[in-house]
């Protein structure tokens, strides 16, 4: 029989076995209390049971596994049996969780995962670097082109929408798919350099899958969703449709609200990490250990160790964030090496001469740091890094 195995870490060292006996059965074919018709024989393949009580570091760790055929094979079942009530059970966290192989037909991951988005991008020996469209809300369509031409100028590897933009009337996203297009080829067609757009999906759930389609069909290379205020679902049905061939981002808003706190919720590697690369993201973004929204930096790499798993769905790319600017470049690539996404919005547009001097910034800094160059010596021979240390500094 396979089986999804679950960890939890509570805020108690006695009575553990106990605990998760009473995890294992209340989550599978009991409750509170004793059901009489418990020990008959045909429920004991659908009891939970009870693997790992142990006391580590002051916290208690309970693994439970649960049988692969009590649940629909969705994250809506997977998560209400293993995580449902119980993650209203007072001071408990869902540290871990591990999906047989016997999913992998409905939980295909990512399409492209972090070689295929390499691939499309002709980018192999470097971290990539991405790129965040910033005040574009109230701003048209030839302000949001320019943007666009500049960070592809400073030689961007991928350029995402803000998170907070929508479909709206001033840049309507099928009309961002299509300038995006056509600056895209004309990019390409000068400079041999292949680049992604990701456009934000937004408006009804319902209507996504159609309106990622619509977006390809304009021209869209990659899309972006708010993954956490639709639902993994959401992100799965959009992986496992064969239409939508273009690299999904995963954004984290509203995570914060389930991975927050050290003693509830769900932990960061849990949620950003392993469920979202088998949810079938290609990035999964999230916030870094020293920016602007820091994360706790074991928190953090434990994010990128999950994207990168190798499993029955594809390694995703881990993409640090928020704050970020090119002084932070050797600490990113030192905590999460070279196989990630450097992101950046406010740290491209608001180098002093402009988004093209920031993307360069960045590149200058990446180069330094992979020649094992301080950042400062090679500041001295580059303009654009120059100024980009003396507007934000250097953390090591
Ligand atoms: C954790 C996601 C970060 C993000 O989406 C974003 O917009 C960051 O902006 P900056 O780089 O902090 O300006």
């Amino acid at each position: 029989m396979a089986y999804i195995t679950a960890t939890y870490q509570i805020n108690e060292t006695t009575r553990l076995k106990e605990r998760a006996e009473s995890i294992a059965t209340g989550l599978t074919v009991g409750t509170w209390t004793d059901l009489a018709h418990l020990e008959q024989e045909q429920l004991r393949a659908y009891k939970g049971e009870v693997v790992l009580a142990e006391e580590r570091d002051g916290k208690g760790y309970l693994t439970i596994r649960y049988p692969e055929h009590n649940v629909s094979r969705d994250f809506s079942a997977i998560l209400t049996t293993v995580f449902g009530k119980l993650s209203l059970d007072g001071k408990i966290r869902l540290v871990d969780i591990d999906l047989p192989e016997t999913f992998a037909a409905d939980f295909t991951g990512a399409k492209f995962g972090a070689t295929g988005v390499r691939d499309l991008l002709g980018v192999h020996d470097r971290p990539l670097l991405m790129s965040i469209f910033k005040g574009v809300i109230g701003r048209d369509l030839s302000f949001l082109r320019e943007q666009l031409e500049a960070q592809l100028e400073g030689g961007i590897d991928i350029v995402k929408d803000d998170e907070i933009l929508y479909d709206n009337m001033l840049t309507p996203t099928i009309e961002r798919a299509r300038v995006g297009r056509a600056v895209l080829d004309a990019h390409f067609e000068k400079t041999g350099k292949r680049a992604l757009y990701a456009i934000t999906l937004s408006g009804p759930v319902f209507g996504l899958k159609e309106q990622a389609k619509h977006l390809i069909g304009h021209g869209a290379t990659a899309l972006l969703l708010n993954v956490h205020t639709y639902g993994l679902d959401v992100l799965r049905e959009l992986a496992l449709d064969p239409e939508i061939n273009v690299p999904v981002l995963s954004h984290p808003a509203y995570s914060g609200g389930m991975i927050g706190s050290a003693d509830y919720g769900v932990s960061a590697p849990v949620l950003l990490g392993t469920l979202t690369r088998l949810a079938g993201a290609d990035l999964t973004l999230f916030p870094s250990p020293y920016g602007s929204v820091a994360l706790d930096k074991e928190e953090a790499r434990g994010i990128a160790a999950e994207a990168s798993r190798i499993g029955f769905t594809r390694p995703i790319l881990p993409v640090p964030s928020a704050g970020i600017h090119p002084g932070l470049v050797p600490d990113i690539l030192r905590d999460f090496g070279h196989d990630c996404v450097i992101n950046a919005g406010g740290g491209v547009h608001g180098h002093p001469h402009g988004a093209a001097s920031g993307v360069r910034a960045f590149h200058q800094a990446i180069e330094a740091t992979i020649a094992r160059r301080p950042l400062q010596e090679a500041a001295r021979e580059h303009e654009a890094l120059r100024l980009a240390l003396s507007a934000w500094g250097v953390r090591t």
